[in-house]
């Protein structure tokens, strides 16, 4: 569980960040683990951490390597420390890593986009320098989560072929930190909000470690204290509570204390939004009110750093997705960095969390197959490793992302797979069961979702009535009735949406998009070109508005992103609103035009 509280630095905590530049080296024969390379590192290169290896070197053995890589730095543990429980954490790394320290395994972990994180006290020399070597692997099977397989060609080199339509980025993507915490501590908070009129509640629940007794204060924005508890938990009441709003966050800070005999031994502040989130019939209700998605799915993509994570990127893509009148995102496909949800809390930017459970149809090459109407070679939830190894991968994803992200406010519904192949009788089973199993572990309740393909469309899939709101991700105008035939897209995204409506349930549309080339323009419009996009969101802008149960729109995509190289992108995939270096298309302007002119509310 210490992996998964924010390494806040507080009076009683001591972090320090020991990301920078490490010693790399690539395992091209897969000889790293039996040869002892844990112990040290011979012939190495250089590489950023945080950051995916791919784009930095100019190496392609590097940038499309199946396998292993290996990291190693230094670091001191300060002698004052050897009274504290001192572990070392990694915010992320993709997709599998096993960290050694001075030639001890500390820790091991499956699932590319969650932290973890090795305790050191036995490993370590304190007041010395010790080393540090983590092996990180990318490799993708049926059962692996994401989901892909591996190729051998002719010559021997090994290909991953993901089942997903993004970079398959690896690497240590987020920062790594040395935390020193006291033997006794705060090790987990789960809150819950509600209010009745002015008076808002934070019901809150603590498990500590070791002894002591727990108290906590709840301080406004201001920093004053406006509800008092003791006790591992309670009820805190706020008079003339301020809601957490789309759009208009307001931040309380419930900060727990550990003491003994009146001396304090952990604090720990946790940021608090209240609000609601409910669905009642067709209508999505964040603090009782109909809201309606306004918005984007997205990538963590960047140029040069791949998924690596970026504060001033991650700044940007907040400042446009005000400046275009968005209200929300879905962390498409795999859970964003903790210091994003953080940054979304505090924007009042509404979240679809998704778990890494993306590929869930393998097709007979690859994802741009199943795009272009290929079929499916097996049947995916039939197979034995998917029903096992697979079914468990997916519900440690879905434990760790709900542990990880409990308390965002932001957060008002989980996403549990994209575009599986839901027209498999065997996927009914299937998400039956991970529908159960994710109903009973977020503590607020908050709907859940999956993400619906277009091949399996409405009446054929098999899944739909897991779901608390049907999410669709739709490309009539572009994969299908593209070109010429695009004028009545809009129309036949009409006659299917009629059909969910029958379902008497909310429809969000997670992906609408069109590739399209940044300062290529045509006139008249023809695919690829800007006047193409504009026109293609108009059709879909059509369907959505005279259908009552859409409660949101959320085009494909944000930005420009990576992908595998193929005959079907040039350089990544192209629909994003904005380019990979976040400059509008036309698009953007004419996104904002219309989204300026809807209300979040009503
Ligand atoms: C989809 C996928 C997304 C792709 C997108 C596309 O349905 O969910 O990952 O990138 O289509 O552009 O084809």
């Amino acid at each position: 569980m210490t992996a998964f509280l924010y390494p806040h630095e507080t009076r009683t905590r001591r972090i320090v960040d020991i990301s920078g530049i490490w010693k790399f080296r690539l395992d091209n024969n897969n000889e790293g683990r039996a040869s002892g390379w844990k112990d040290g590192l011979t012939d190495t290169t250089l590489m950023a951490v945080p950051s995916s290896y791919n784009d930095i070197t100019t190496e392609k053995a590097l940038r499309d390597h199946c396998g292993d890589v290996w990291y190693e730095t230094e670091f001191y543990v300060a002698e004052e420390w050897q009274m504290r429980d001192v572990f070392v954490r990694f915010g992320s790394a993709t997709h599998r890593a096993t960290v050694y320290v001075n030639g001890e395994e500390v820790v091991s972990h499956d699932g590319g986009y969650m932290p973890f994180a090795g305790k050191l006290n036995d490993v370590v020399q304190f007041g010395e320098k010790n080393k540090m070597v983590v092996v990180v692997n990318n490799e993708l099977s049926h059962s692996t989560i994401p989901a892909g397989t591996i190729v051998k060609h002719a010559n021997g080199t090994r290909e991953i072929k993901p089942f997903f339509d993004f970079f398959n980025y690896a690497g240590i993507h987020r920062a790594v930190k040395l935390m020193a915490l006291p033997t006794s501590r705060i090790e987990d908070i789960t809150v819950l909000t509600d209010f009745d009129q002015d008076l808002g509640k934070v019901d809150y629940q603590i498990s500590a470690l070791g002894q002591g007794d727990v108290t906590v204060a709840l301080l406004d924005e201001e920093g004053k204290t406006v509800a008092t508890s003791e006790g591992n938990e309670g009820v805190l009441e706020i008079d003339n509570v301020k809601l957490w709003q789309p759009g208009n966050a307001y931040l309380y800070t419930l900060q727990a204390s550990l003491s003994d005999d009146g001396q304090l031994i952990d604090q720990y502040p946790l940021e608090v939004g209240v609000r609601t989130v409910k669905v009642e019939g067709t209508k999505f209700l964040i603090n009782n009110e109909p809201f309606y998605f306004k918005g984007f799915g997205k990538h963590e993509d960047s140029a040069i750093r791949g998924r690596g994570y970026d504060a001033a990127l991650n700044l940007r893509d907040m400042e446009l997705l005000e400046w275009i009148g968005a209200n929300s995102i879905r962390t498409s496909h795999y859970p964003y960095s903790e210091e994003f949800m953080q940054l979304a809390d505090r924007k009042g930017l509404v979240v679809i969390n998704e778990t890494p459970a993306v590929g869930q149809f393998d097709v007979m090459m690859n994802f741009m197959s199943a795009a272009t109407g290929g079929q499916s070679q097996s049947n995916f939830f039939d197979r034995p490793d998917v029903q096992t190894q697979g079914m468990e991968a997916h519900k440690h994803a879905i434990a760790e992302l709900f542990k990880r992200d409990k308390n965002h406010a932001c957060v008002v519904m989980w996403a549990l797979s994209n575009e599986p192949d839901t027209s498999q009788e065997a996927s009914e089973p299937y998400f039956k069961e991970i529908f159960s199993y994710a109903r009973e572990l977020d503590p607020q309740h908050r709907p859940l979702t999956l993400v619906n393909f277009m091949m399996a469309p409405y009446g054929t899939c098999r899944a739909h009535q897991y779901v608390d709101v049907i999410c669709l991700n739709r490309y009539y105008g572009w994969y299908m009735m593209g070109g010429l035939e695009m004028d009545n897209a809009g129309n036949m995204f009409a006659m299917e949406l009629q059909g969910w409506s029958n379902e008497g349930k909310p429809i969000v549309i997670t992906e609408y998009g069109a590739d399209t080339m940044a300062g290529m323009h045509k006139l008249p419009s023809v695919q690829w070109s800007e006047e193409y996009q504009c026109e293609y969101l108009d059709q879909q802008h059509m369907a959505f508005d005279g259908c009552p149960a859409v409660v949101g729109e959320q085009m494909w995509n944000f930005a420009d992103f990576q992908t595998w190289e193929g005959i079907m992108r040039v350089d990544g995939n192209k629909k994003g609103a904005f380019t990979r270096d976040r400059q509008p298309k036309m698009s953007a302007h004419h996104l904002k035009r219309r989204w300026d002119k809807i209300d979040s509310f009503g």
